[in-house]
């Protein structure tokens, strides 16, 4: 005979009726109880729990006796020790950081709008040979390239080796400004190059995140004059962030240079 115990008590109220029917039970009182089958439809799910317990106890089957429910697969463990995302960081590698940044201030900076017209949660400045197409708008090629521009480009250059082409300027007013995760993957840009990220005024929690698993990587303060380089093939399996703040941060300018290969069929 089949078991109390086997009922399941989230079975819709007119399954448990209908089994309960078929086993032909009765309970304490005589009565047979798929009658009570009409409360369990007007009060679902927690009579029917109640009345299968009632029914229980009438079959004198106890909890204990009761087959047990089949255990939940144990969560598996944290990984205590997350994969090293493939960068280097340099916490001084500019000289002078603060007479940079207040230069940097007087870039022509744009808050673009995104996508379904919201504004881009910080503003930017692309300067580049080339059109960059990114995250569905388009920023045209632009010649702005100011001493300053220069210069830590050229240092960023001797650092790595590699000669870059265009530098995507990024101005974070407060802490409310922000770059969600993403990665510097399109179609036009080298993966064969390393990206030299360069950050000046307030620290902000860089984070990086890797793609095959979802697991969240190693948290970097990113300091004023600081240089972190994110190496060739990083962007094909990290994604990276700089996340909101609550707290009272003054402005950040990070300047990423990079080497564009590919800008046919850009705009
Ligand atoms: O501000 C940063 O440190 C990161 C900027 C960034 O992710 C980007 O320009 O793609």
């Amino acid at each position: 005979m089949e078991r109390l115990g086997d009922l399941d008590p989230t079975m819709s109220a007119v399954k448990i009726g209908k089994k309960l029917k078929e086993l032909g039970l009765r309970d304490e009182n005589g009565k047979p109880v798929h009658e009570s089958g009409i409360t369990i439809f007007y009060h679902g799910f927690w009579t029917s729990f109640w009345h299968i317990e009632k029914c229980r106890k009438a079959l004198g089957i106890d909890q204990a006796s009761a087959p047990a429910p089949s255990a939940p697969e144990p969560a598996p463990e944290p990984d205590p020790t997350p994969t090293a995302a493939p960068i280097e960081y340099i916490p001084d590698f500019i000289a002078n950081p603060d007479a940079i940044y207040a230069a940097l201030l007087s870039l022509p900076w744009q808050r673009h709008q995104a996508s379904f017209g919201q504004p881009v949660p910080r503003d930017e400045v692309w300067v580049a040979p080339y059109p960059y197409k990114y995250s569905s708008r388009i920023y045209p090629a632009c010649d702005g390239w100011t001493p300053e521009l220069l210069s830590i480009k050229d240092a960023v250059e001797k650092h790595t080796g590699v000669k870059y082409d265009s530098v995507l300027c990024n101005l974070y007013r407060t802490g409310k400004d922000y770059v969600p995760y993403h990665c510097d993957c399109e179609d036009e840009m080298s993966p064969a190059h390393p990206i030299a990220s360069v950050s000046f005024g307030a620290v902000r929690v860089f984070e990086m995140l890797l793609k095959s698993n979802r697991q969240i990587g190693e948290k970097m303060q990113l300091a004023n004059g600081s240089l972190l380089i994110m190496k060739a093939g990083m962007q094909q399996e990290w994604m990276h962030s700089i996340r909101k703040t609550r707290r009272e941060v003054g402005a950040r300018i990070n300047l990423t240079f990079r080497v564009m290969t590919k800008t046919e069929g850009v705009a």
